[in-house]
């Protein structure tokens, strides 16, 4: 069943949840919520080159982005993945690589600044196995300067099974030696440290299949609520665990929620009908709980 038709059977199903609520307001809440489940998200990638970051988006999502085409940006290009399941779309910006050019900072600035506003989330690949991040650690910097938010950055360190002693690397088990794990943990701890990141790095290797599953939760949980599951739904279908359905319901819960306070706030409000509106947003919130899975 495609989800136009499902999204059509829907709405009346919500509606119905709010059937004591003014018809207007019942079908503009619909509509913002619609709105959010076809939300196209973008998401920008960031990092020097060869440092995995098409690797770990063809692994990341499905099916693996193609490249489609090259917007110029200032003197650079980001180039533009999209990720086509059904209906639904997901953006992939993916910015030039870092200290390329003599001059990276400048353009970074200017194409981050013609960016941002469109971005859901920066995505930031870090090699596991480069000894130092002067250029990355400088170029996010200017960002900041910029007035760019840390919250919306998300670091990963990338090729993990090429941390040293690299030969270490258990190919039978796809796991890290002591040794590899150990630095790979010192690793994780100084790019924390370096980049203040809000949010934890993980270690991941595309290649090798590894850390995978955490990385995508810490990716929905970095999302912003509002395009968590529109992202969910175009992941790989084995990075789609409970958890991280969890995490991408959740968010979208809350939204739903956001958007019934917001047009309660427009109903006259007595006591009796503040009780009354309470069981309502109770009601339609459950509803949103139980059809979830057939939105995302
Ligand atoms: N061993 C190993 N190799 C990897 C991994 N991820 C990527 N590579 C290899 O590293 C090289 C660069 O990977 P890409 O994914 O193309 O890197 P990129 O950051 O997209 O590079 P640009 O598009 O040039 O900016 C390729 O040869 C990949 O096969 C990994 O997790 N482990
Ligand atoms: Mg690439």
């Amino acid at each position: 069943m495609s989800d136009r038709i499902l999204t059509g059977q829907i709405p009346d199903a919500l509606k119905q949840s709010l059937s004591r609520l003014p018809v207007v307001l019942s079908e503009a809440m619909v509509e913002r919520l619609l709105r959010c489940v076809h939300y196209e998200p973008v998401i920008g990638i960031m990092g020097k080159s060869g440092a995995g970051k098409s690797s770990l988006c063809n692994i990341l999502f499905s099916p693996p982005p193609a490249s489609v085409d090259a917007v110029r940006g200032c003197t650079r290009h980001v180039h533009r993945y999209h990720v086509i399941r059904g209906s639904r779309t997901l953006h992939i910006a993916d910015f030039p690589g870092i200290a390329e050019t003599p001059e990276p900072d400048r353009q970074y600035r200017r194409l981050y600044r013609a960016w941002a506003p469109n971005l859901d989330l920066i995505v930031w690949a870090l090699k596991a196995d480069e000894r130092a991040w002067k250029d990355d650690l400088r170029c996010y910097r200017e960002l900041l300067g910029t007035g760019a938010a840390p919250e919306r950055f998300l670091f990963v360190l990338t090729q993990a099974d090429k941390m040293e002693p690299c030969r270490e690397w258990d190919n039978a088990s796809h796991q890290p030696s002591p040794r590899q794990a150990e630095n790979l943990r010192a690793k994780t701890e100084l790019a924390a440290t370096l980049f203040t990141t809000v949010y934890p790095v993980i270690a991941v290797s595309a290649v090798e299949n590894y850390h995978l599953e955490q990385w995508a939760e810490a990716l929905i949980k970095a999302l912003p609520v509002s395009s968590s599951s529109a992202v969910f739904h175009h992941l790989n279908p084995e990075l789609r665990t409970e958890y991280v359905q969890e995490i991408a319901r959740e968010g979208f819960i809350s939204v739903a929620g956001a958007i019934f306070d917001e047009a309660a706030l427009v109903v006259q409000t007595s006591a009796r009908l503040m009780y009354q509106l309470q069981r309502l947003r109770r009601r339609f919130l459950a509803i949103i709980r139980a059809v979830w899975h057939l939105l995302f």
